[in-house]
């Protein structure tokens, strides 16, 4: 067990391949003999061809220890398979787009982003090229990403000038090897700010000619451009309904730019106007009238669930309403509102919990929002690199189940399964639900970092579905939103038998009734609790959760390299107060509402004044640090 351990590269750069990367070879097919070699598998026959019919681009077939692909990249693949001992069949993906999108800002920051810088280095581009695109390329080829969009959805209108066209073709050549297509995200506004149109009206005849060369210059540069990622009319970014047209249009215009060149369009659901309707009902009263009315080439690109990549949400019912339309899945790796990388969750189990509601090969395509930086092991918390893992493996096969993930990853990562962290891992996020936001409860964040709890937060003058009390509305009579017929009636976006599961207090699943229920203090819950007794319940659990992984993870300590081992440790304790924290501030400021004492057995740590005072003082994009958590509470 300790053998295994040392040969872990201690700083955890080399991810979940433990063994020295080969030189680059000529062909994807050539690396993958010298991947397999590398990695101590010695020479299996590698046959590629296009006659193997039972292949979709990409996939393979293992057979004793021969790999039979249908291109060079299929071969790549089989052989990360065989290195993580996949064992014998055919394997192909579930979809052929299958894109990390970074949040990545042209002066380096990330949004979001809470392990370093980014990695692209715009400054030193195109002249000098960090050998991280390689190591970054061939991470993803070994779990079968290949398409990257590079920049931030609020993306500035720079990337599209000729200079960054320049840098972002270098970066493509280091990823193109590996199977890796790259995408923009594109600023609606690009022509007025670039070359200073009139107008971006997606009508115009010198709009739509100036995508169209606009998508010449791209395609001369890199003639496997991926396409477009657009957020637009969302939070402030521009687009199309500016000028009184649809999404439709807007989309369709930049695809037919694209089409020609064999590229795609992803227009992303993300929107919520400031308007009376509740928000979980926002984007599907948007973009439902518009099914059938976009082009072939647009994929919708919807995030898993209505509101904003909270602990636990229902899916998006939009995955419901729009069958006329190409829809993919954007999933959030990156844990805002999950205890960012102080925080260990791993989102295997949130995810295939979105998979069993809405039928994976509904989907064209899946998207992650990464959560890699600059920093030596890519993701900071060095667990959170199981779930990059993870969304590259369920992007191939979204019928893989979480506990088949994270042990290849353990197996892979540390060389071995250390007892008792396989289940630690995948009961981390229903810990993270229990300890911030149990029952439904979501959104309940501080305003200004989306880290801490604030339930009272109130805000003169801010939009009220920025803040906490629009989503929890606990009164004296109860907790929760009600999205049944007596409510906002968000329910009936839902298909059956959700519509009516949803919208019956008595049939809503328990994890999700303060999602759709405005819930009295003394509901009775299936357990024979009350709704308070059941909610305080839930917070006790989250945190005896995170106190049981920091026992379990001690006694690990002989099969983890010591380094990786103490900063886990040391997140794990930052974890544990972070969570008694959440207990505290939600009982002690919905025991106000509720008027009832708290169970025997759950005894607080801090006053809510105390709480109350807690100011994080940063920015809306950094991660705490342990230090400044510990000097505020
Ligand atoms: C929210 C983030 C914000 C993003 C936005 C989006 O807080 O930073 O720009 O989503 O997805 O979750 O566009």
């Amino acid at each position: 067990m300790l053998a295994a351990a040392v040969a872990f590269a201690t700083d955890g750069s080399q991810l979940w391949l433990q063994y020295d990367a080969p030189a680059p070879e000529a062909t994807p097919e050539l690396t993958a003999r010298a991947e397999l070699r590398a990695a101590g598998l010695g020479d299996p026959t590698v046959i590629v061809s296009d006659t193997f019919a039972a292949l979709r681009p990409g996939g393979f077939i293992i057979a004793g220890d021969t790999i039979k692909a249908s291109s060079g990249i299929g071969a790549l693949y089989g052989a990360f398979h065989m290195i993580r001992r996949g064992g014998e069949g055919t394997f192909n993906p579930a979809y052929q787009l299958r894109a990390l999108n970074h949040w990545d800002n042209l002066d380096g920051t990330i949004e979001r982003g809470y392990a370093g810088s980014s990695i692209w280095l715009w400054d030193e581009l195109p002249d000098s090229v960090s050998p991280r695109y390689r190591q970054y390329a061939r991470a993803n080829a070994s779990i079968g990403i290949n398409a990257t969009v590079l920049n931030n959805v609020n993306a500035s209108p720079a990337i599209l000038s000729h200079d960054y066209l320049v840098k972002v073709a270098a970066i493509a050549g280091q990823l193109r090897p590996y199977g890796i297509r790259t995408f923009l995200a594109v600023n609606f506004a690009s022509p007025m700010v670039l070359d200073s149109l009139p107008t971006a009206d997606p009508l115009d005849p010198a709009v739509i000619a100036w995508w169209q060369a606009k998508a010449d210059e791209i395609y001369a540069l890199i003639p496997d451009f991926g396409g477009f990622l657009v957020k637009a009319n969302s939070e402030g970014q521009p687009g199309p309904c500016d000028f009184g047209r649809t999404h439709a249009e807007g989309a369709n215009m930049l695809a037919q730019a694209l089409a020609a060149h064999g590229g795609t369009v992803m227009w992303r659901a993300f929107v919520y106007s400031p308007s009376d309707a509740d928000r979980a009902k926002q984007a599907y009263l948007e973009f439902q009238p518009l099914d059938g009315q976009f082009d072939p080439n647009v994929i919708v690109q919807i995030k898993n669930g209505p509101i904003d990549f909270q602990p636990r949400e229902p899916y998006s019912p939009l995955f419901d309403g729009m069958h006329s339309t190409a829809r993919m899945v954007e999933f959030q790796i990156t844990q805002e509102y999950l205890g960012q990388s102080n925080h260990m969750a791993y989102l295997a189990p949130m995810w295939s919990e979105f998979f069993n509601s809405v039928e994976p090969s509904s989907l064209q395509a899946i998207a992650g929002v990464s959560n890699i930086g600059d920093s030596a092991n890519w993701t900071a918390h060095p667990l959170a690199q199981a779930n990059w893992y993870a969304f590259g493996r369920l992007a191939w096969d979204p019928g893989l189940s979480p506990e088949t993930i994270v042990r290849e990853w353990l197996a892979q990562t540390f060389g071995n399964d250390p007892r008792g962290v396989a289940e630690m891992m995948l009961a981390s996020r229903e810990a993270v639900v229990d300890y911030m936001m149990p029952l439904g409860l979501h959104h309940i964040f501080a305003f200004g970092h989306h880290y801490g709890p604030e339930p009272w937060c109130e805000i003169e003058g801010a939009r009220p579905d920025w803040l906490p009390p629009y989503y929890h509305r606990a009164d004296s009579i109860g907790l929760g939103f009600d999205r049944s017929a007596s409510g906002s009636d968000a329910a009936a976006q839902y298909r059956e038998p959700w519509a009516s599961a949803f919208g019956d207090i008595n049939r809503c699943p328990e994890e999700l009734l303060l999602w759709f229920h405005h819930v009295p203090w003394d509901h009775r819950m299936r357990s024979g609790m009350t709704l308070w007794d059941e909610l305080c319940h839930r917070y006790q659990r989250g945190l005896e959760a995170v106190a049981g992984f920091r026992r379990t993870w001690d006694e690990a300590r002989q099969s983890i390299d010591p380094k990786t081992h103490a900063d886990v440790a040391a997140r794990l304790a930052t974890q544990e107060k972070d969570a008694r924290w959440w207990r505290d501030a939600c009982l002690l400021y919905f025991g106000q509402f509720s008027g009832m004492p708290l169970p025997d057995g759950i005894q607080p740590n801090h006053t809510l004044e105390e709480l109350k005072a807690v100011d994080l003082g940063i920015s809306n994009f950094e991660c705490p640090s342990p230090e400044l958590l510990d000097s505020l509470r």
